[in-house]
């Protein structure tokens, strides 16, 4: 299996890998379905939603503050590493991840397309206000404060700078994924369960427009049924086989 997944990576000219929240599970971050009743019995895709938000910002901000705390120690694995190499080595062309930790780009990898925001970033529910706490240095402070997040430009409540449930993807990024997913010969997808549209419409197009589907996961997901190879296996482990 491994050889058959190397012998495709080794013929592609055109890759691309589509990542989910399974390549950073070995990093120590949950995945979204795999941490039901780890925070306050609620489960991530009811917090996920701007009618949560709209109900009970004080609980949607106090699951983030605590995702971002625990993500922003966190560290990029073997998977993330393998996958800035192979872009590095001019076979993978670009990462399109679901992810909102951050992982990829620490790995190093350069192109990278956020199709559900970033953690890191926070963003003004009334005006065009953006800032992200990571570059600018207020993460802690960020974190410590009791209160509501305020937008310093217009009073209203500042939001994590993510795509929730019933929300469009960032235009420019969900049409560059699209645009690279109809160029793409191969996809390495990486730990997403391939359930959460359009996202998962990814990998199906470059099926669709005779590219080879390589998925790396240690359960079944909804990607499974279209995958040329499936190595059913942790991320970090099958990316290390497939590198030597
Ligand atoms: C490992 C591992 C190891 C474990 N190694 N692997 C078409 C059909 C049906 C429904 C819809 C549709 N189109 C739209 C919808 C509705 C909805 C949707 O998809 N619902 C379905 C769930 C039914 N989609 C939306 O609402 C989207 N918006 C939209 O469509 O807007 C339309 C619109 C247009 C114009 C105007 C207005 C609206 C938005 C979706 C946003 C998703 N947001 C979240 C939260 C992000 C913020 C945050 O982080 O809090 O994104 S939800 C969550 O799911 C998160 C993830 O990115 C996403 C995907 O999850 P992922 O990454 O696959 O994680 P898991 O946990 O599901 O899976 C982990 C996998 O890893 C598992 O398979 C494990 O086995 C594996 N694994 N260890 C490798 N070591
Ligand atoms: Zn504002």
């Amino acid at each position: 299996m491994i050889e058959e997944a190397a012998k495709l990576l080794a013929r592609s000219r055109f890759a691309i890998a589509f990542t989910g929240a399974g390549i950073s599970a070995e990093s120590g971050v949950p995945t979204f379905r795999g941490f039901n009743g780890l925070w306050k019995k609620h489960r991530p895709e009811e917090l996920a939603t701007p009618e949560a938000f709209q109900k009970d910002p004080y609980l949607v901000w106090e699951f983030y503050k605590w995702r971002m705390d625990l993500i922003k120690s966190a560290k990029p694995n073997r998977a993330h590493y393998a996958l800035a190499e192979l872009e590095e080595m001019g076979i993978l062309k670009a990462v399109i991840t679901q992810n909102v930790d951050d992982l990829h780009r620490e790995a190093g990898t350069r192109t990278l397309i956020e199709l559900h925001g970033n953690i890191f970033r926070v963003r003004c529910t009334s005006c065009n206000y953006k800032e992200n706490l990571k570059g600018s240095g207020r993460l802690e402070e960020f974190l410590a404060e009791k209160d509501l997040p305020r937008c310093p430009d217009c009073g209203s409540l500042l939001r994590p700078d993510v795509v929730w449930f019933g929300e469009p993807l960032p235009r420019r990024a969900l049409h560059e994924a699209f645009r690279l997913a109809e160029r793409a010969d191969l996809v390495l997808v990486i730990g997403t369960s391939g359930v959460v549209y359009p996202a998962a419409y990814i990998p199906q197009i470059v099926k669709e427009t005779g590219g080879k589907v390589i998925e790396i996961n240690p359960d079944e997901s909804g990607i499974t049924p279209i995958a040329d190879v499936f190595l059913r296996c942790p991320a970090g482990e099958a990316m290390e086989k497939l590198m030597r």
